[in-house]
């Protein structure tokens, strides 16, 4: 089965459609821009892609399609903040880097599975 055995080479841990923005940029605030993104949890990274076209497990592939973002989440930092937007669901993720990113899904069940299994992630760099 070919997902699975991409599945095995690169650690995929979860993909799905999510509303997304970068707040700040190197700790410097940026003015809000909210779009969906299809992003992917694979290894130690999570990869944002723009084009909606990107949804097919292959697409992701290195070389195949070409991410907008990738964030690295060794030493980030993940915290609910509702009170950041007028949008229910929202987390934000913060880089070592300093950049800060709000992601949302009006899905709760949803947005859970997400915020868990970033945080599990963040979690194993940290004791590795
Ligand atoms: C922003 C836009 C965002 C909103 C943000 C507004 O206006 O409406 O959707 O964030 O609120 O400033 P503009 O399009 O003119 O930049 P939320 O949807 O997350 O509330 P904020 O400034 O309170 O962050």
């Amino acid at each position: 089965n070919t997902h699975t055995h991409i599945d095995t080479i690169y650690e995929l841990e979860k993909a799905g459609l999510l509303n997304k923005t970068k707040i700040a940029e190197g700790g410097r605030k940026l003015r809000k821009n909210w779009n969906p993104s299809w992003v992917v949890l694979v290894g130690n990274s999570l990869v944002f892609f723009k084009d909606p076209k990107s949804q097919t497990p292959s697409s992701w592939k290195p070389g195949n399609s070409c991410p907008e973002s990738s964030v690295d989440l060794r030493g980030a930092q993940l915290q609910w903040a509702n009170n950041l937007s007028s949008k229910k669901n929202v987390f934000k993720l913060r880089t070592v880097t300093g950049n800060e990113f709000l992601l949302q899904s009006e899905t709760d069940s949803l947005i859970r599975e997400w915020f868990n299994t970033i945080q599990s992630v963040i979690d194993r760099l940290v004791s590795l």
